[in-house]
């Protein structure tokens, strides 16, 4: 999936119905929402396009969530009437709440199943209980793409998908390197090694060259960038900051912003990527 390189790109990091903050944003780079929550497209931003990175559902509160779904639904409709602007990769949360909520015959029900969906998947009982906002969600869970390339001239171009990946899987369609893109080793079932023993192909492949991958997937308290691989998910729902990476010709740059606490932040300890 290439995007085209005469457009510049907003690339957003984990949401996790960081509603409020995703608006700030993007209101910071431009795009100002109006009273129906549809974000304006002006002379100064009209060749500003959005990539959201996966991971727009879960850990929110029910409120947020339900506000995060219904904003990026009409915002896509919105913004993607006269050309595309506005694009979303899958995350592993949607990849997990698609397989609950369409009962998919390979997520067999055990006791296990049972507790992840409430304790990582939240957004599956909302949407059990709030049909409308299902076929919502269902219907922007068909829009999501596993990656894209931004390619500009010969010695420049940005890969993006949601989670990191050996290289050999990257940008590629079949299943495996599919899965691959979207969720790659748990941190939780491997809580005391540190990341860059988990996934050492992060650093072992870094190039220093202009080909980089940009990820989210794996919450750090800034953005962590070793040569040419870039993780941009900083944490908006535990309380840090949601950032975005900036694409324009062949030049990347960076913006932030504060978790508001207009919702209840979550827990968690860091581990941190290329702390060496
Ligand atoms: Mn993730």
């Amino acid at each position: 999936m290439i995007l085209p390189s005469n457009y510049e790109y907003i690339v957003i990091g984990d949401v996790h119905g960081c509603i409020d903050e995703l608006k700030s944003l993007l209101a910071k780079q431009g795009f100002k929402t109006n009273h129906e929550n549809l974000l304006q497209i002006t002379p100064q931003n009209k060749n500003k396009s959005i990539v959201l990175l996966g991971d727009f559902i879960d850990k929110a509160s029910d409120e947020k969530l339900k506000e995060t779904i219904e904003f990026i639904y009409s915002n896509y409709k919105h913004l993607n009437q006269e050309r595309k602007r506005f694009y979303l990769i899958r995350g592993n949360h949607e990849a997990m709440v698609y397989r609950y909520i369409t009962n998919d015959p390979t997520l067999i029900t055990t006791p296990k199943t049972i507790r992840d969906k409430e304790k990582y998947y939240n957004t599956v009982a909302l949407l059990e209980k709030e049909p409308n906002l299902k076929k919502l969600f269902l219907e922007l869970y068909k829009e999501c793409s596993v990656w894209y390339k931004y390619i500009y001239q010969e010695h420049f171009s940005v890969t993006l998908t949601h989670a990191p990946c050996q290289e050999k899987y990257l940008a590629k369609d079949d299943i495996t390197s599919q899965k691959k893109m979207i969720k790659c080793v748990s941190r939780s079932k491997n809580p005391n090694i540190s990341l860059d023993e988990l996934l050492p192909y992060t650093h072992q492949e870094a190039k220093d060259n202009q080909h980089y991958h940009i990820f989210g997937h794996l919450s750090q308290p800034n953005i962590r960038q070793y040569k040419n691989r870039i993780c941009i998910d900083t944490s908006a729902i535990y309380g840090d900051t949601l950032s975005c990476a900036i694409i324009k010709e062949d030049n990347i740059s960076f913006d932030s912003t504060p978790f508001e606490f207009k919702q209840k932040k979550g827990e968690q300890t860091y581990n941190l990527l290329f702390d060496f």
